[in-house]
């Protein structure tokens, strides 16, 4: 079954493609991992306010991929930045029991809200991938993934077409002693239907280790470290980023960080 309803008026590939200009264009059509191209086209299709579950779908075979690496090069050590244990009584008791009692909730704009278990996202066919993750203090690390791509989850709860963005919710909070924010982060769907945006509950061949964000973690690999929101608890379809937070799109972009972290 189709997650997507069919639009009245038929947008092709070509007549989208078209707007974003002919030297964009001519590059996505010729299969080419021009990134200035893809950027280019997701800014033309934000300011015509198009970036919508179908134009963004129609970009997606032209995406790039990130840089891919083999087991020789992953980390001897990997380094863990902010939370590396979340301080959340529920969070405390299901790592207590292996997270048997784990559920990731995904709703918001979808046509079938889902609850998975840990067992059922290793049902789900998954992605493995050697990448290398970029922290915007200037260090990086490269680790192996696995976990099913984001875009099987989004296929089977089936986004509505209002759809625009997703918002990734977490177990920990992060600030001072005296005040804490939620840590949240969101993504559009062009990288959320992206081969390599997976969620990952294993990180080089064991089970995501709590302080990496057991026992789930976003990895979205063509954007910086921050984006990589670890202990995912619920994914929710949004078509805007203001209700959340300070309405910027993310716990770090609230502090000024991009939106956009691309690497
Ligand atoms: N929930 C949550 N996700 C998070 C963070 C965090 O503090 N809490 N830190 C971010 C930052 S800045 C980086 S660099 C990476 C660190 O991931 P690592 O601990 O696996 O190295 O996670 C990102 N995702
Ligand atoms: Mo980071």
């Amino acid at each position: 079954m189709r997650a997507i309803r069919p639009a009245p008026s038929l947008i092709t590939r070509r007549r989208l493609l078209a707007v974003g200009g002919a030297a964009a264009s001519a590059s996505l059509l010729a299969g080419c991992s021009v990134i200035p191209a893809a950027d280019q086209l997701r800014e033309t299709f934000a300011r015509a306010g198009w970036l919508t579950l179908r134009s963004q779908r129609a970009l997606l075979s032209g995406g790039p991929l990130a840089q891919e690496f083999t087991a020789a090069d992953i980390s001897p050590t990997f380094r863990a930045n902010g939370t590396t244990s979340p301080d959340d009584e529920s969070y405390k008791a299901m790592a207590r029991d292996a997270f048997v009692n784990w559920r990731l909730e995904v709703g918001g704009l979808v046509e079938r809200p889902l609850s998975l278990s840990l067992a059922d996202l290793r049902q789900l066919p998954a992605r493995t991938q050697i990448t290398r993750h970029d922290c915007v203090e200037g260090w990086s690390c490269i680790g192996k993934w696995k976990g099913p791509m984001l875009s099987a989850i989004l296929d089977r709860v089936a986004l509505k077409p209002e759809a625009r963005f997703i918002v990734f919710h977490c177990a920990d909070k992060l600030g001072t002693q005296f005040i804490a924010w939620p840590y949240y982060e969101s993504i559009d769907l062009i990288d959320a239907f992206h081969p390599q945006t997976i969620l990952a509950y294993e990180m080089n061949d064991a089970p995501l280790p709590e302080k990496h964000g057991a026992p789930l973690r976003l990895r979205v690999e063509r954007q910086l470290g921050y984006k990589m929101a670890k202990y995912v608890m619920r994914i929710e379809a949004v078509d805007s980023l203001a209700g959340f937070g300070s309405g910027k799109g993310g716990y770090w972009e609230d502090f000024g960080y991009e939106w956009y972290a691309g690497i």
